[in-house]
């Protein structure tokens, strides 16, 4: 065979390249943690806690770090936190306040971290688990929400239903409970309770809440999807917004969002169904300002629309800052 020089030198480039990434991931991590730790006395969290902004970047680095750590003593100690947020044991203050201490008492011992000299890193670092971990809780109440499928013979479910008719068309009484009429508002034959399918009671939820809490809005963006040339079904595109908002929570990206948001407000606010609801708000305000805009010829356009929408929405999403702000004139809030 052929000496050939050419291929000699790029196997010696590939191999110096392959060592090197291998170095980058497995040891250059813990040796700069390690040299940092040296020379400024912090641990990777209390750098975070320290040197991150409030909101999204410092909450994402603490949770990052706390997710990739090989420390057998951390893991244990985030098998403790996931097990309480299903067992929904953030939705009281007290107890949710003596996790927190147990959380941060134990990690201030994993990482020699003096109580008395690092109270500010005890209390961001708290904070930050706070948000954290509420939100995994919020996940669990919502996959419940979603998986409570619309049920005729329950009162609460009927009543809900009956409500959002009144909220929608206060001049208007429906005159049966099976009618026509459900299509005004935008569900697709006589009876609603079909229409809700993959999003279950958080369809019908989000819809009664958008309907309750911001009544003018509701029926201005019902009145635009009742155009006579661009119009769209009210109920059904709200229930596929409220697949769109889930799974933006799903999937995590939601989470700058939502990071910026409890870190702004007083202390211990946690994610909550309040959080979701509003997000799904602005979804649905935002969007129909889009299709009102884009001026479909059909409703066949739907498709395009919604995907030209969660592009724009996910860039949003991807920004470090983003929060989103309900655009409503403030008589209406
Ligand atoms: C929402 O609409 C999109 C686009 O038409 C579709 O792919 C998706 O399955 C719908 N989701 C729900 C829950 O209706
Ligand atoms: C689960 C939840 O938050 N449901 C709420 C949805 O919105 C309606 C109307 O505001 C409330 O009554 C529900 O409690």
């Amino acid at each position: 065979m052929l000496f050939n020089p050419l291929a000699c030198v790029s196997r010696l480039l590939k191999w110096i390249f392959s060592t090197v990434s291998v170095f980058l991931n497995n040891i250059s991590r813990p040796f700069v943690k390690w040299l940092l730790r040296k020379t400024t006395g912090l641990c990777e969290l209390q750098r975070i806690c320290y040197c991150e902004p409030n909101g999204a970047p410092r909450i994402h680095g603490i949770e990052k770090s706390l997710r990739n750590s090989k420390s057998v003593k951390v893991k244990t100690l985030l098998q403790y936190l996931d097990r309480a947020a299903i067992e929904n044991r953030f939705s009281t203050p007290v107890s949710a306040a003596k996790i927190i201490s147990n959380t941060v008492q134990t990690i201030c011992s994993i990482k020699n971290i003096r109580l008395d000299v690092h109270q500010p890193f005890t209390k961001l670092f708290g904070d930050s688990v706070s948000i954290i971990w509420g939100y995994c809780q919020l996940m669990h109440d919502l996959e419940k929400l979603k998986g409570t499928r619309y049920d005729a013979e329950n009162q609460e479910h009927e009543l809900k239903l009956l409500e959002l008719w009144d909220h929608l068309m206060p001049e208007r009484k429906l005159e049966s409970r099976v009618s026509n009429s459900w299509k005004n508002i935008g569900f697709q034959g006589d009876d609603p309770k079909t229409d809700f399918r993959g999003m279950g009671l958080l369809g019908l939820d989000n819809l009664s809440f958008f309907a309750h809490n911001y009544p003018d809005v509701a029926r201005q963006v019902l009145s635009h999807s009742n155009h006579p040339k661009h119009g769209y079904s009210f109920a059904i595109v709200g229930i596929n917004l409220t697949h769109l908002a889930y799974s933006m929570w799903k999937d995590g990206s939601a989470k700058t969002h939502v990071y910026n948001l409890c870190s702004q407000q007083q202390q211990g606010s946690s994610p909550s169904l309040l959080h979701f609801h509003r997000f799904y708000c602005y979804l649905f305000v935002e969007f129909d300002k889009l299709w009102m805009n884009e001026k479909p010829a059909s409703i066949m356009e739907f498709g395009r629309i919604r995907s030209q929408f969660e592009k724009s929405i996910r860039l949003f999403l991807f920004q470090r800052n983003c929060l989103f702000k309900l655009n409503i004139p403030i008589e209406h809030v």
